[in-house]
């Protein structure tokens, strides 16, 4: 499908304004000169919708019709941000849009506005999610998302006082157009109860589950459009609310009536909020109810679908692939085990064949603080047979270890999936599937020789990367049009739309000075209008032409915040004393949220404006620096950081950030890289060269020796290192308040993740990031490699690749 022109164009505007005028009327009864904001952007979504349904219908049909395998991708966070503006470019239908508003002088970027972001998760897991779904409808692939709609989704940040406060997200306020509730497809969910083994008296043993606290499960499904194409696939979003027989009416003991209150109390509380914690692991009671609710009620609508179709159970494994994103799903093991074996009567052995070839699981951390485990005290008691089959599990399991590994118990305690009274669901998902993948080159070696070892020593076959990716529809057509024309005109095709690969065409004209000019001007109107917007939410005036140094992602200790404004500190205090040490003119951004628990990380949030306030109000310095912290960053804002920055930093302790996708945003939008050899940036380098990003610091494999061997002192390090000790010291002497806090942290915790360590080599690599901005036409040359070498990380690569090598799914055309 190409974009309409002519006579088509006009057809398309006419229909389109019909279904405008007409929906206003429908859903508001008011002329479209009577509506308020909210109202035509209502109107908007639902005129789009339009043209979405009877592609939705087709595609549900003919997925049942032709049997194909199917995928559900099952993420406990799934980011979405805005649907408005990426639907209608799917759909191919904006530019028409937009001039139909026009006709009643309305503006389409007004309205994307109006939107709130979906914000059902926290950072990168949850992105990732995102950009996936809509790479599967992209290519036509079978696969839909799998999640929790969440009443609150991530909290939105305000700075008060330099602080972080944290504002429920109550974005279903005004309702939100894309979802569809599906009653009819509830299913229920049962927590608690006693579970046993009865004896049938002819040989048979049948599962009895008493007095189980019983949760319906409610869909709410939303299209997924593909890019201009008739695919539209499906997420779906499980809502808990109280069982459909529970009513208020009839006499009742005052003891029944509170027994009343407290089970509607419990089931309206599971999917009231999504935890803002992205980095450690809490074994907290309700967040396991969560993973079981929509694992259960995920698994049990895929069964019951799957067979309407009238396929043999014994096929589901070739038609159904579920995958598991992260450990969170880790149940759907279990719960397919028990739908098969206490359901459907399979024998073990069958029903755990279909079960490892239906799974696959994607690790994304190899932080020990972020491993799932779930003591047996608090799991058994709430998920009595999920425990049964577990157990059952591990027994099978531990018996091919022995067989495997006679006579080495250390083996078997390494790979149990129960140890001492904890369950492991990174192992769970391990044994429970056919297919473990990192995220990044690195990320997949690492847990092949060090993280899950023992594992990749027994089953090598089941492990492999995937590289992630991010949709280059959102994040470049969609975040920069401007640049996105540009390639259009310089590829002289939109091949790239389609294959973003081809975007490295782009290399042949990095010398062409007419493209670099154009590219530098487009950076520089984004530069301007990040800048509008800050002077508008900071009150802070920045300078367009000044470098736009950008560091926004989750606030965490291993992405190194503090490294980053303990340098910014260093040169602002070599300025003070050394009159001309400032030559080139830098705006430092920072943006992220950080767990509302997370005392470290609130203080680098705190220390960071602290700084800026300091410095972005002192004449001396202000031609030559500033600082600004972006409040609540999240997938709508970023929208319009990533395109306006210069240099990107990614400077997480390597081997910690295990790709990150926040680093493809801004490569694809032609920042450079300022970063560690860490996660996907290893994969960015090769894919520029050293001469078009600046890589620094320890390599994975120093910092992993000097946690083997206890090597590094912190303390010695501030001794002898003068840089570090100098600004270290301004944590505490008053310079900017008191922030012993921090300067604690790095000494007593021994500098975790080698911020002093690291300092010098920051300081250099910061040092060559501005003599090479100086150079402005090798500077264009290096934006203009980045762009054309980014189409690699697009999502749609990444999912031909799940695609082909872990799920076994094909295109199917819609017609
Ligand atoms: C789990 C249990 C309880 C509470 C919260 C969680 C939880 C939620 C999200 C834990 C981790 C979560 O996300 C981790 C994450 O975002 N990891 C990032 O995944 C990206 C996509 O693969 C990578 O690019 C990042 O490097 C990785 O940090």
């Amino acid at each position: 499908v190409n974009r309409p022109t002519g006579k088509a164009l006009e057809t398309m505007k006419k229909i389109l304004k019909s279904r405008f005028i007409t929906t206003a009327h429908v859903m508001f009864g008011r002329e479209v000169e009577e509506l308020t904001e909210v109202e035509i952007y209502k109107t908007i979504a639902a005129t789009a919708k339009q043209s979405i349904s009877d592609n939705w219908i087709k595609t549900n049909k003919q997925y049942a019709e032709r049997k194909e395998k199917q995928i559900y991708y099952f993420s406990i966070e799934f980011l979405l941000g805005r649907l408005l503006k990426s639907n209608l470019i799917n759909l191919g239908i904006e530019e028409a849009l937009k001039e139909v508003l026009g006709d009643f002088k309305l503006n389409l970027s007004d309205a994307y506005e109006v939107e709130p972001d979906a914000g059902l998760g926290n950072g990168g897991l949850g992105r990732l999610a995102a950009c996936f779904i809509d790479s599967l409808a992209a290519h036509r692939l079978p696969g839909h998302g799998c999640t929790i709609r969440y009443q609150y989704g991530l909290f939105e940040q305000k700075i008060v006082g330099g602080n972080q406060v944290e504002i429920p997200d109550n974005w279903l306020r005004d309702g939100f157009a894309w979802e569809y509730r599906k009653p009819d497809k509830s299913v229920d969910v049962k927590f608690g109860g006693n579970a046993y083994m009865r004896d049938m008296g002819n040989g048979r043993l049948e599962l009895v589950h008493e007095n189980p606290m019983i949760v319906m499960a409610v869909p709410y499904d939303m299209p997924i459009v593909g890019y201009h194409n008739a695919t539209v696939n499906t997420l779906r979003m499980w809502n808990a609310e109280v069982n459909r027989d529970f009513s208020d009416y009839g006499m009742l003991t005052q003891e029944q009536i509170q027994q009343r209150n407290d089970y509607r109390t419990f089931v309206e509380s599971i999917t009231r909020y999504l935890y803002p914690d992205d980095s450690t692991f809490e074994g907290r009671r309700m967040r396991l109810i969560q993973e079981y609710f929509f694992v259960s009620a995920g698994v049990q609508s895929i069964v019951r679908h799957y067979k309407k179709t009238g396929m043999s159970i014994y096929d589901f494994g070739k038609k159904i692939g579920i995958h598991i994103n992260d450990t969170h799903p880790a149940l759907c093991v279990a719960e397919l085990m028990r739908i098969l074996v206490d359901e459907e009567q399979l024998t073990w052995e069958d029903a755990w064949a279909i079960t490892r070839d239906t799974i696959a699981y994607t690790n994304h951390t190899i932080m020990p603080e972020a491993l799932e485990t779930w003591g047996i005290d608090m799991f058994r008691p709430l998920l009595p047979r999920i425990y049964m089959i577990i157990d059952e599990i591990n027994r099978r399991h531990m018996e091919e270890v022995r067989r495997r590994y006679p006579n080495n118990e250390d083996k078997v305690r390494a790979l149990s999936i129960i140890q001492d009274g904890v369950i492991h669901m990174a192992r769970l998902s391990i044994v429970g599937g056919h297919s473990v993948n990192g995220v990044a080159k690195i990320h997949t070696g690492i847990l092949k020789s060090t993280t899950l070892k023992d594992f990749y020593d027994y089953t090598p076959r089941k492990f492999n990367n995937k590289t992630n990716g991010i949709t280059h529809r959102r994040w470049l057509m969609g975040a920069n049009p401007e640049l996105a024309a540009l390639i259009d005109t310089m590829l002289g095709n939109r091949t790239w739309h389609r294959h973003p690969e081809k975007m490295d065409g782009l290399h042949d004209h990095v010398g062409d000075k007419n493209f670099l000019e154009q590219l530098m001007k487009i950076k520089r109107l984004r530069r301007e209008g990040l800048a509008r917007y800050i002077e508008h939410h900071n009150g802070v005036k920045l300078d367009p032409d000044s470098m736009f140094d950008i560091q926004v992602k989750r606030i965490h200790s291993y992405k190194r915040q503090l490294m980053n404004i303990l340098h910014i500190m260093y040169r602002y205090q070599r300025a003070l004393s050394e009159p001309g040490f400032l030559t080139q003119p830098v705006t430092y951004f920072f943006g992220g949220k950080a767990a509302p628990g997370y005392y470290i990380a609130k203080e680098t949030i705190r220390l960071i404006n602290v700084v800026a306030d300091r410095i972005n109000k002192d004449k001396r310095v202000n031609d030559f620096m500033k600082v600004i912290f972006i409040e609540n960053f999240g997938v709508s804002i970023g929208e319009l950081v990533y395109p306006a920055a210069d240099v990107s930093e990614q400077i997480s302790t390597a081997s910690k950030e295990a790709s990150g996708t926040g680093n493809m945003k801004f490569m694809m939008n032609g920042a450079i890289t300022l970063g560690t050899l860490d996660g996907a940036n290893v994969e960015i380098r090769d894919a520029v060269g050293n001469e078009h990003c600046v890589i620094f610091g320890l390599k994975a494999e120093e910092v992993m020796n000097y946690y083997a061997t206890g090597a590094y002192s912190a303390w010695d390090e501030y001794h002898t290192n003068e840089k570090v000790r100098t600004v270290m010291n301004q944590l505490v002497d008053g310079t900017y308040g008191d922030f012993r806090s921090l300067y604690d942290y790095l000494l007593h915790a021994n500098d975790e993740f080698f911020i002093l360590k690291d300092f010098n080599a920051y300081d250099n690599a910061r040092i060559e990031v501005m003599r090479r901005f100086k150079d402005k036409d090798g500077w264009a040359r290096s934006a203009a490699m980045n762009v054309a070498h980014s189409g690699g990380f697009s999502s749609d690569r990444t999912i031909d690749e799940y695609a082909r090598e872990i799920w076994d799914i094909h295109p199917v055309i819609i017609s």
